[in-house]
């Protein structure tokens, strides 16, 4: 049994509650409202972590929906200018480096994204603490856990606002630049709206050979999953990652 309880606390095969998860929300909430995007509509941050909070606390991890986190993205929205959104996938840490450098927003550049990026948090039923032990696998354990759940609603909003141009970033070292059960593929993809355009950028590590390209079966797939939606689409491939940021 994957959750065997040990101390009252289950067990399971995913890292555990960020340590100080609610200081570090808050923290992060400030600096955005005040430094990072001080022009935003001001935000309640101490409304926000408590939204935040009750989305998972107390509850079984395994059973979170998409309508848990309704009333915490509907107090901030992950929204950006048009035109301005990057999507990655495989990429996490190259799109930050470019959107760096461009005046563009990856998911992580919204409050939410910003709030969320890299911590981990769960609950357990009976308590009203964090499980800081262990946190369901989205593999071993369950798919409906509460952090997969909300980078699935999340990016699921953040595609439905996108308008005009948007770029993907993805990993041209990978065969398959695009890959169907991630994210992006599952989710961001299949929602943009009509008319959009959509600029994928296949990216390799500097110094190697590209192992996909814009006429690869990967691409063709993303290519046919945006046609019935009626999204344009380009695609650049055979850039470095030196490459690809030095034109930025
Ligand atoms: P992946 P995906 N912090 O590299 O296309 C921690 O295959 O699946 O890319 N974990 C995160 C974060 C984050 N900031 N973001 C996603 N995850 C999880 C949202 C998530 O479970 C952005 F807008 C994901 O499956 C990108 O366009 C995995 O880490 C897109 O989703 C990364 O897997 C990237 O997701």
């Amino acid at each position: 049994d994957c959750c065997t309880p040990i101390k009252k606390l289950c067990w399971w095969h995913g890292v555990g509650s960020t340590a100080d998860f609610q200081k570090i929300i808050q923290e992060r909430c400030d600096t955005y409202t005040q430094t990072i995007r001080p022009g935003s509509r001001s935000r309640n941050c101490q409304a926000i972590r408590q939204a935040f909070m009750s989305t998972f606390i107390s509850k079984d991890p395994c059973k979170a929906t998409k309508e848990d986190y309704n009333s915490l993205i509907n107090l901030a929205p992950p929204t950006v200018p048009c035109g301005q959104q990057v999507f990655w996938s495989k990429t996490k840490e190259l799109a930050h480096e470019y959107v760096k450098r461009q005046r563009l927003m990856t998911l992580e550049d919204t409050l939410l994204g910003y709030l969320a990026d890299g911590l981990s948090w769960c609950g357990e039923p009976g308590s009203s603490d964090l499980n800081i032990w262990s946190c369901p696998d989205w593999r071993k354990d369950c798919r409906t856990n509460y952090l997969s759940v909300f980078w699935e609603v999340l990016s699921e909003r953040f595609a439905e606002s996108a308008c005009s141009t948007v770029r993907v970033v993805l990993n041209g070292s990978l065969e398959n630049a695009f890959d169907s059960m991630s994210i992006f593929g599952r989710v961001e993809a299949p929602n943009l709206r009509p008319q959009v355009e959509l600029e994928a950028w296949l990216v390799h590590d500097t110094g190697k050979p590209p192992s996909d390209s814009c006429s690869g079966s990967s691409i063709r797939k993303l290519k046919s999953i945006l046609d019935g939606r009626n999204v344009k689409f380009r695609c650049m491939d055979n850039l470095s990652r030196d490459q690809f940021l030095q034109r930025s």
